[in-house]
């Protein structure tokens, strides 16, 4: 990995970035133990392609990703601590490219000597599948991030808030900058055992029309252009439902913003 990282000034940026935004996410209490993941396309910052992937160990994935074929990726280790990321990037992340086929990722961080077990994010399947759709639709987002935010965790134990329209009811109503920044809302994926390929499925549709998407009982997926961008979506949802809770925890219960003043700063976003 050292030497496709030495002298590649963007590439560290991505991952100086990528480490201070797994800080974040620690600093906040939203990452217990190995919580969450990140991953980052980096295909564009990789200036001299390897041509033979021979020495590179390599793994079979879940199903094919033809569309993903020779893409390169910057995603979290399975079972590592964003507390540790965020100090040591390269030990608790790789470089990983797929194949010409699409069906198997190589691990391009064999020179960090620590190849055995080391293995991306449990969640590759969504992260993949979520990449595969942003090149599909020909989008800008580069980074995908999950987390476990807890005020947004904690709103969907609540049954009555599991659907999008009173979830996002309730967020826009918080704070008015939720509305200018998130207008199209929070996708709401009912629960499903992580890790899978039908939470990877049922991510991507809720993905095709939000930013963000809000999973059961679990956590945040989100996406966007840089990891600065991407963790500023979920923190602006998280302080909408923070707010909610603090109103309800003194014992009130807060009034919202009235439809007329939503749909203001719905036309001020449109014009943002
Ligand atoms: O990376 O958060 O959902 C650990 C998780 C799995
Ligand atoms: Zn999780």
């Amino acid at each position: 990995m050292k030497e496709l990282i030495d002298n590649n000034h963007s590439l560290k940026d991505v991952i100086f970035e990528v480490a201070e935004i797994a800080d974040y996410l620690w600093q906040r209490g939203w990452a217990e133990r190995n919580a969450g993941n990140i991953s980052v396309n980096i295909t564009g910052l990789i200036g001299e392609h390897l041509s033979n992937m021979d020495p590179f160990p390599s793994f079979e994935l879940p199903q094919p990703y033809s569309e993903l074929a020779g893409e390169y990726f910057f995603v979290s280790g399975t079972g590592k601590r964003m507390r540790d990321l965020a100090r040591e990037p390269l030990q608790n992340a790789l470089i990983i490219r797929i194949d010409d086929k699409g069906s198997r990722y190589h691990i391009l961080s064999r020179d960090e000597g620590h190849i055995s077990g080391f293995k991306p994010t449990s969640e590759l399947p969504t992260h993949l599948g979520i990449h595969r759709m942003i090149i599909l639709r020909d989008s800008k987002e580069k980074v995908v991030i999950h987390t476990h935010a807890n005020e947004l965790v904690a709103l969907t134990q609540i049954e009555k808030f599991c659907n999008e329209e009173s979830l996002n009811k309730l967020l826009w109503g918080m704070h008015p900058e939720t509305m200018v920044f998130i207008p199209e809302g929070v996708g709401f994926v009912p629960y499903v055992t992580p890790g899978t390929e039908q939470i990877a499925e049922a991510t991507l549709k809720a993905l095709e029309n939000h930013h963000v998407v809000l999973w059961e009982k679990h956590g945040v997926f989100a996406i966007g252009s840089t990891a600065f961008d991407t963790f500023d979506l979920i923190d602006i949802l998280g302080k909408s439902a923070k707010i909610f809770f603090l109103a309800r925890s003194s014992g009130y219960e807060p009034q919202g913003l009235t439809e007329e003043q939503l749909e203001v700063l719905k036309e001020l976003s449109a014009n943002f």
